[in-house]
Parts: C-alpha cells; structure tokens; sequence
C-alpha cells in the first residue's frame, strides 16, 4: 500500500507555496493522496464557539449546508442572529478553503467550481441507518442526485473540535483495485432511466455513464460486508487543528468517529488537472474500454 499521507508544514490559509512544491502536491492528490496539514487550524471567535453544540443541527440531516453560491443555508436548528452568525463563519471556511486550494493547486484556480460547505455538529459514529448512507464503510463519493459528469470532487476537511477529540478516517486501497473488483456486480444502467431521473427531479441534471458507474462503485462497496471487513485499510487520526485536502471521489475512506468538522466541495473539469489520466472518469474508461459521457 502506498503512503496514504502527504504532510505539508503549513499553517496559514493564503500561503505562498513554491511553484515546485505546489506541483508535487497537486501530484499526491491526483495520484490519490489524502493531503495532510497539522498545522493548519481553523479559528473561530469567542463568540462563535457557542456553535460547537449538536444543538444547531436540525435533527434530520447529518450536516447543517452552506451553498456559497448564493449564501443560503440550510438544515439547522438556528434563527435569527444565530442563522447569520452561523452563515458567516461557514462563508468564511468557504473562502478559506477556496484560498487554500489555490495556494496548493494554483493550476486549478481559474477552473473551480463552487460546491457546498458543511458543518458536522453531530457525532461521525452511528448517524446513519442505510448501509448505502453509512459514511463508516469505506466508499469512493457519488451523489446520487447531482450528476457530476466526470467532474471531480475535491474536499476540504478540518477538525475544530474544542475537547482534543480527533476525526478517524481509514483510508482503502487504490481506486484501480477498487474499481477491477467491484464493475462487474454494478446494474447496467436501464435505457431511459437517466431521463426519467432527471424529469422526476430525482436528479439534478441527467446522470451519466459514469455517474451511474461511480454511483455503483460506491453501492457494491458499501453493500460487500465481507469487503468492508477484510479489504487493506490504514487507520489515521487528524487531531484538532489538522486540515486536509483529499479527492473523494478517488480515494477510498470512511469516517470512524470524530465530532465538528468543517467541510468544503469543489467540482472540478478533469481538463484542468495537472494530469487528466488520473481522473476516475479517464481511468475507468480505459478500464472499460469505452466513453463514458
Ligand atoms: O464526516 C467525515 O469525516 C467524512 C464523511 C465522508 O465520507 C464524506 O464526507 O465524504
Ligand atoms: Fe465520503
């Protein structure tokens, strides 16, 4: 198993990073390297500590969400002067995140798309009853109602819990391996189901081949208890304090436990990454031999 880790030193979110170095961490997290920064904290003020409590959660959903977009939020609990506090701060990691990615990864800068943020008051453990929802058991990310098209998903993570308790992730084996092991167990996608997905609203946008393929790895994965058991795992803990960058939709994890985490998506073309071939959408169509959009 390769080094699941690279570690930079960094410790400001705007950082100037050497063109050199910036490369070579660009290049981790396209081979499939979870980007780590112990270092590199999120601060919140006295003010908005008050928000470390399940209570801003809105009992449904398992993260309050922040669209940057059009700064609206959603899923929480909290009114008035608290809902705008609450947006403020998630705007903020919003743009932290985004500088972040850009110091890093400066090649993507003029090409990221806008995700939403998340905010995680409530426990990593037990907060899901559907297998195919249990962030426990390693998975690549598909959205189910969001067709990405090929496009990747590049996340921002950082742990700001008060009480020293760390965010434990496992990390699996490559996405090759994952990906040779479970596509023949995936459904054929049925002729006319995208177009009625999307008509029914069910999605947003039509899902494609590689959607539905994506979607399927994620499935089998999570559906294979006898996989979920004995598959190569590392375990690693990011202490409070610790940000890291990670493409999800290429790096097999789950979350084993851990409470408030801030989290930030990007979308992002597989035109402008340093190297296109390691995108899932390029290295499952050289899988299958055939296009997937
Ligand atoms: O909550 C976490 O630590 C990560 C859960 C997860 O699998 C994800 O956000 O993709
Ligand atoms: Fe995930």
């Amino acid at each position: 198993m390769t080094e699941p880790l690279k570690t930079i030193d960094l410790s400001e979110w705007n950082a100037a990073l050497p063109a050199a170095e910036a490369a070579a961490a660009t290049a981790a997290l396209e081979n499939g390297q979870v980007l780590n920064l112990p270092h590199l904290a999120f601060t919140l003020s006295p003010q908005e500590r008050r928000f470390l409590s399940p209570q801003w959660s809105d009992g449904k959903a398992k993260n309050v969400s922040f669209d940057p977009a059009t700064q609206q939020i959603r899923h929480t609990a909290a009114a008035g002067d608290d809902r705008s506090a609450l947006s403020a701060l998630m705007a903020r990691y919003a743009n932290a995140a985004r500088s972040l990615v850009v110091s890093v990864c400066p090649v993507y800068t003029d090409e990221l798309i806008w995700g939403l943020t998340s905010f995680r008051p409530i426990s990593a453990t037990n907060r899901e009853t559907s297998v195919r929802k249990d962030d426990m058991r390693l998975h690549v990310d598909a959205f189910s109602s969001r067709p990405v098209r090929g496009q990747r998903l590049l996340r921002v993570f950082c742990n700001i819990n008060p009480e020293g308790v760390p965010r434990v992730w496992e990390i699996g084996e490559p996405f090759d391996a994952v990906a040779a092991r479970f596509r023949h167990r995936i459904p054929a996608q049925l002729p006319g189901s995208a177009w009625l997905l999307e008509k029914l609203h069910i999605t947003r946008g039509r899902r494609s081949a590689y959607d539905h393929m994506m979607l399927g790895l994620h499935d089998q994965a999570k559906l294979d208890d006898d996989y979920q058991c004995t598959a190569e795992k590392k375990r690693i803990e990011f202490p409070p304090g610790t940000t890291w960058i990670v493409y999800t939709d290429l790096v097999m994890h789950a979350a084993l436990s851990g409470q408030y985490l801030l989290e930030q998506t990007f979308y992002l073309p597989p035109a402008a990454m340093q190297d296109e071939a390691r995108a899932p959408l390029r290295r499952l169509e050289k899988l299958c031999q055939r296009a997937l959009l």
